[in-house]
């Protein structure tokens, strides 16, 4: 790649990183944390966000969703009373600083919570943009097997939180649950790791009790 090329996509990253970190500052000082949710098309993104906010029945929740396009899971997130947004990138694969710092003008935000913000379906490039966040959160599936640590390391290798989705599956898809947790240990030693069921909601009580403490 050409010097001038590698300065471009340089620039890029320092003016996102830069609005990444005035929309983290910002946020923080109306006390609320926010969470980048990133994971694989169909990890259980949403399904996840509902059971999250099931469990956090004391605290005020927001939800930016982003999706390449339509508002399927905005209007169901309206549907359950939960405050959200869409945003459409009309094809980019991954959400921005600058994006995410638009779309706050459209979110009133009245009392101090959590900022819930549903990356487009990919496990690589959301893992490469800051967008604000206090909290990265892996929301990946048994049903994608359990080499995927190996094969998208960078997702894992900055998670601060890693929710297994679909655990209720692993029987049927032949999930190494020794062989994914040695691939996430090799790339990030100390990420909390929760099994989770979205179809029961078995575990996300002890997974929004980890973001009440996060925040307080
Ligand atoms: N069996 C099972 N299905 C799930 C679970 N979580 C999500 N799903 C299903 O997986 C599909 C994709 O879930 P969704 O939350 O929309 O994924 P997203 O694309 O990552 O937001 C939906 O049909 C969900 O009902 C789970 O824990 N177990
Ligand atoms: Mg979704």
């Amino acid at each position: 790649m050409s010097g001038k090329k590698i300065e471009v996509i340089q620039n890029i990253f320092d003016e996102n990183d830069r609005i990444a970190s005035i929309v983290n500052e910002s946020l923080e000082q109306l006390g609320i944390l926010v969470i980048n949710i990133m994971g694989a098309p169909g990890a259980g993104k949403t399904s996840s966000i509902i059971n999250m906010v099931k469990n956090l029945p004391g605290e005020k929740v927001y939800v930016i969703e982003g999706d390449i396009e339509s508002d399927i899971d905005t209007v169901k997130l309206k549907e359950l009373g939960i405050e959200t947004i869409q945003i459409n990138t009309n094809g980019a694969c991954h959400l921005d600083a600058p994006t995410i710092e638009k779309s706050l003008q459209e979110l009133t935000i009245d009392q101090p919570g959590i900022l819930f913000i549903e990356n487009i379906g990919n496990l690589v490039c959301p893992a490469e943009f800051q967008i604000g966040e206090h909290v990265k959160m892996l929301i990946c599936s048994a049903a994608e097997g359990s080499d995927k640590p190996y094969k998208y390391p960078l997702a894992f290798e900055k998670a601060n939180i890693i929710l297994l989705t679909k655990c209720d599956l692993k029987a049927y898809v032949d999930f190494n649950d020794e062989f994914f947790l040695r691939g996430v240990r090799a790339l990030n030693k100390s990420v909390p790791i929760f099994e989770v069921n979205a179809k029961t909601g078995a575990g996300f009580q002890e997974v929004s009790q980890w973001l009440i403490n996060r925040k307080n």
